[in-house]
């Protein structure tokens, strides 16, 4: 079977990266524009350093982003010209609550995505909305340590029950929190959150993973009582995961680290902890901040569908002395796979389109559910040419290879998947070092970091091939 006639094929931005604007429309502060630029964006990212305490003159990406608060008209143009189906995109929570726990809506934030829906609609697209990417409001940081404190279910459920009734009619695809199984490894990236070094780390992230995923389910549930056709669905992070060597200990290695990234994934699909992370917490002394209420929760607010990003594979190895060379992958280094291809010619991380099926298939017969692919691709160094062209040949090539893995897992392997948006497809900032040189394919922003530039858009090379991509329902690649 090829991909059904409904395929959403599209693309994906998050609000933090693409929107700037940061101080219009009544917008508050979101968690995102307090990351610096250059080294101590990290430490921030990590929980372990107060944005507040950093120097006047510290430079904030996400603030400008890549100007789409101004170009969207433009911006939902290209994708329309390219054949788009679906875009994913965020709102950002305090363009619509400032402080995150104001009782009003601001209604020209609410105005701002209300005109972008219905110009998608006009356009055939569907919007496929996150609601929290990376983007808690900065207030919620400062005045309640953000998905630390158990708050912000209740306020994270306004919010969504805002927007759900305001874009009734216009949103029927929602997802709730961007890589929700990022907190435990980045508490301010993914929770909001600060960490306080006197107190146990690991208590601190799984409190705060247990209060996101209260609210994810709450937001499904309220979701679900707006609009009997809303479909929502969680997002993770997935990698495909190998031992390096047949030793069972590296095979171990690599289902510990798989089932680690499935957990979140295991609660929003069937509504309860799995045993063996139950098992985890009793063996650590760690108890779970359980209410009264919140089993009944996390069982009434399951997932309709699993979304995930997908960028590559890592290989993990029970011997610190045995393994390779390493490979960068985002903000980690891994060890080198010598089965995968050698890098793409200005990319910096190895790829792995085999790996993308095999993660298809995992999910699907994990969950039984439909899989949406809420992000993939490979950041590249982009040039555009003195006659406004793009070649990157680079792009092309990962993403062809990828929608064939895709394809695969459809024809043969019998997977249900929704759409395919593949991330950045015009060039945003990027999530872990703010720079604007990290692009992914479709279509160039000018703005070259350090520099500066005009943020007119070019369709890169990549951006026909994916117009006869979707022309053809992924035939022709
Ligand atoms: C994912 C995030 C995205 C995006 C992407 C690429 O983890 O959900 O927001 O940024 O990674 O990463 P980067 O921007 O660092 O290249």
């Amino acid at each position: 079977m090829p991909f059904p006639k409904d395929f959403l094929w599209g693309g994906a931005l998050a609000a933090n990266q693409c929107e700037g604007g940061f101080d219009e429309g009544g917008r508050g502060l979101g968690q995102a524009d307090m990351l610096p630029l250059g080294p101590q964006r990290l430490a921030v990212m990590l929980g372990e350093l107060d944005p507040a305490t950093l120097p006047a003159d510290a430079e904030y990406p996400a603030r400008r982003g890549n100007d789409f608060y101004h170009r969207w008209r433009e911006d939902l143009d290209l994708m329309a010209e390219m054949g788009f189906k679906a875009l994913r995109m965020s709102i950002s929570w305090s363009r619509i609550f400032p402080h995150g726990d104001d009782e009003q809506p601001n209604e020209e934030g609410l105005l701002f995505y209300q005109r972008v829906f219905e110009r998608c609609a006009e356009l055939g697209i569907k919007p496929v909305v996150t609601l929290c990417h990376y983007d808690t409001p900065y207030d919620l940081v400062r005045r309640y340590n953000g998905w630390s404190n158990r708050t912000l279910v209740g306020l994270f459920e306004h919010y969504a029950r805002t927007v759900g009734e305001r874009y009734r009619g216009l949103v029927s695809l929602w997802l709730t929190f961007n890589e929700i199984n990022c907190t435990p490894i980045f508490p301010y990236n993914s929770g909001a959150m600060l960490l306080d070094p006197a107190r146990d780390r690991f208590e601190q992230v799984w409190d705060a993973v247990h209060y996101q995923l209260l609210a994810s389910a709450r937001a499904v549930i309220a979701l679900h009582d707006i609009d009997a056709k809303n479909r929502i669905g969680n997002m993770v992070a997935a990698t495909a995961t190998y031992g390096y060597r047949c030793a069972p200990e590296d095979q171990w290695l690599a289902y510990t680290f798989k089932r680690d990234a499935w957990m979140l994934s295991d609660v929003q699909a069937t509504g309860g902890y799995p045993a063996w992370k139950v098992a985890e917490f009793a063996k650590r002394g760690y108890r779970t901040p359980w209410q009264k209420g919140d089993e009944e929760t996390l069982r009434e607010g399951t997932v309709d569908f699993i979304s995930f990003s997908y960028y590559s594979s890592h290989l993990e190895c029970a011997d610190p002395g045995a393994g390779g060379p390493q490979v960068e992958g985002n903000l980690s280094k891994s060890l080198a796979n010598p089965y995968l291809p050698e890098k793409l010619p200005n990319c910096k991380s190895q790829f792995d389109p085999l790996g993308l099926r095999i993660v298809l298939n995992e999910y699907h017969d994990r969950y039984h559910l439909p899989l949406f692919i809420a992000e993939n691709g490979m950041d590249g160094y982009d040039e555009l040419e003195a006659d406004g062209t793009v070649h990157d040949p680079h792009h092309i090539l990962y993403l062809s290879q990828h929608v064939a893995a895709m394809r695969q897992a459809v024809e043969e392997d019998g997977v249900e998947i929704l759409g395919y948006t593949p991330w950045g497809c015009i060039d945003v900032v990027s999530a872990s070092n703010g720079l604007m040189n990290k692009r992914y394919g479709l279509v160039y922003v000018d703005w070259k970091d350090g520099e500066g530039g005009t943020y007119n858009r070019y369709r890169k090379d990549s951006f026909w091939w994916y117009q006869r991509c979707i022309a053809s329902n992924g035939e022709e690649l």
